[in-house]
């Protein structure tokens, strides 16, 4: 049974947006002949799982998470044989393989909707979630929609509205309908018969929503011209519901009965919410995403705070989780910096848990500038100016210095980022100080240092104001490590006369060097792993 599985244990997964990894077909859009030619290069990183990114057929309404059929790959990406195809090779390679399982919406072209919404006494009707117009013809309530507007939208044929938390084109499912649950249920085994090892579960705290439809309340702390429509409206009746823990605990039932698989689910949750999570879903190898090193301010005493009462937690039982971007999030170089990105990862790769990687993260890619002819994006389409659109962070990966940087032979459907010339893989793999080189070396220890590996979370005290300092430890062996989340040299002291260096962020001081931390100096933007 499941419970002797170990991957999720000394794994580093590495998100594939499969629009922006590798282009194999000259139509300026990833495919999977593109990441299964990436694999090796992944080897070489030290990856050994891979989540993808929705690669079902879709019209691409938001890129793949308008999901029409979820039992087929969408001709963009290839073909189901080039799926095959590259699941065999990853797991020839050692590669665990997640895929997006999408259960709040499909897209407005999938055949259930189709049949939905052709008359009010189709079988497929209650699939989907429906109310009448008020009696002025206005939306049944006020909901919105995350990307901004109504969350309602007139279907003119039936004279209903149908609810999409999303986008329009995105209609939300209806999971109170048993029918539906199996239909949604039985799509999670048609890949795990594949083969797949887990998935990543998008949205789940939409999935429920009030029966009875009622009003949500005003946000009183948003501000116009600064939130979205969405943020000014407090989600109580639609997010993170209690029946949210019943659809996870289904959605884990059905993977369980595989071997060796594991489930990360989507929570934009506070750290209490979480923990919740973690302990009434109760399963190892489930997991809530974590994205407190996104969404905190950057400073070391907050993350302390949340690090140590997380770790503290989950105690041996459950999973830590680490993530430092994804899809819908500005870059972490754009966020805090190129130089602060690597104290970020050092943090990563040094806590306990699975990390993900966002892919482009381990070169230190950057948010692009997208013109406003360039917008892609629904989200920046409906909510503009806001600083809410995603295409900045889901531009192509950055291979070489070749036109459109190894990516494609054609213009890709996003604009590489200009500083490809410097920030890509091929010059980063001849220069030993870069970032990629800090990530191998990063990811190197993380799964073969025992300690790094295994080993306890110490909390310690702030050695100075901004500084972060814990320890790892198993047995006898201590790991310190000592980062510095500002751009000032700090004075420390800390008992340990003779601590030996492991690596530090910039690869410049030689691992075994000794230093002296009862008196020292941490430059700005410094951070250590050392051995005590
Ligand atoms: O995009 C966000 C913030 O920038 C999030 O609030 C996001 O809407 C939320 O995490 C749900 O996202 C997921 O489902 C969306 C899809 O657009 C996102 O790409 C996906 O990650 C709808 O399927």
């Amino acid at each position: 049974m499941a419970d002797g599985l170990k991957w999720p244990l000394s794994s580093i997964v590495y998100h594939i947006y499969p629009r922006s990894l590798k282009d194999s077909s000259s139509d300026g859009i990833g495919d999977l002949r593109g990441i299964e030619e990436k694999l090796d290069y992944l080897l070489e990183l030290g990856i050994n799982a891979i989540w993808i990114s929705p690669i079902y057929t879709s019209p691409m309404a938001d890129f793949g998470y308008d999901v029409a059929d979820y039992r087929d790959i969408d001709q963009m990406f290839g073909k189901m044989k080039d799926f095959d195809n590259l699941i065999k090779k990853a797991h020839d390679k050692g590669i665990k393989l997640m895929m997006d399982y999408v259960p709040n919406h499909t897209s407005s072209q999938h055949i259930w909707f189709k049949e939905a919404s052709s008359s009010k006494n189709n079988p497929k009707r209650d699939w989907y979630i429906w109310a009448d117009p008020k009696a002025d013809g206005s939306a049944p309530n006020n909901w919105k929609s995350v990307f901004g507007g109504s969350a309602w939208h007139l279907d003119s044929k039936t004279n209903q509205y149908y609810l999409h938390s999303f986008y329009k084109d995105q209609p939300d499912l209806n999971w109170r309908n048993s029918d539906l649950e199996k239909a949604m249920l039985d799509v999670l085994r048609f890949w795990l018969d594949k083969g797949v090892d887990g998935f990543r579960v998008d949205a789940v705290d939409w999935v429920y929503k009030d029966p009875l439809f009622r009003d949500e309340p005003r946000n009183p702390n948003t501000l116009e011209g600064k939130h979205s429509e969405y943020d000014h409206i407090l989600h109580t009746r639609t997010f993170g519901l209690k029946e949210t823990i019943s659809v996870m605990k289904k959605i884990v039932k059905v993977v369980k009965e595989y071997e060796n698989t594991f489930i990360v689910a989507e929570a934009h949750l506070d750290l209490q919410a979480i923990i919740e999570r973690y302990v009434s879903i109760g399963w190892r190898w489930y997991q809530p995403f974590n994205f407190s090193l996104i969404n905190l301010p950057w400073k070391a005493e907050i993350h302390k705070q949340y690090i140590d009462e997380y770790d503290k937690a989950l105690g041996d039982l459950y999973i830590p989780c680490y993530v430092l971007g994804n899809h819908d999030q500005h870059r972490v170089g754009t966020r805090i910096g190129v130089k602060q990105a690597r104290i970020a990862a050092m943090l990563q790769m040094t806590l306990r848990g699975l990390p993900f990687i966002y892919y482009g993260e381990e070169i230190g890619m950057t948010d692009n500038h997208i013109s406003a002819e360039q917008v892609q994006d629904p989200y920046e389409i409906l909510s503009p100016k806001l600083g809410l659109g995603r295409d900045p962070e889901r531009t192509p990966m950055q291979w070489d210095d070749s036109k459109y940087a190894g990516f494609s032979d054609s213009k890709p459907w996003l604009p590489i980022n200009p500083n490809y010339t410097s920030v890509n893989v091929k010059s980063e793999e001849k220069d030993d100080k870069s970032m990629l080189s800090l990530y191998k070396l990063l990811i190197k220890l993380k799964k073969t240092n025992p300690v790094l590996h295994e080993g306890k979370y110490i909390a310690l005290p702030h050695p100075a104001d901004n500084v972060l300092a814990f320890m790892r430890e198993k047995g006898e062996s201590k790991i310190l490590v000592l980062l510095n989340f500002d751009d000032k040299t700090k004075k420390i002291s800390l008992p340990f006369k003779s601590a030996k260096i492991i690596c530090d962020d910039t690869l410049t001081d030689k691992p075994g060097t000794i230093l002296d931390l009862t008196d020292f100096n941490l430059e700005g933007n410094e951070g250590y792993i050392l051995q005590i």
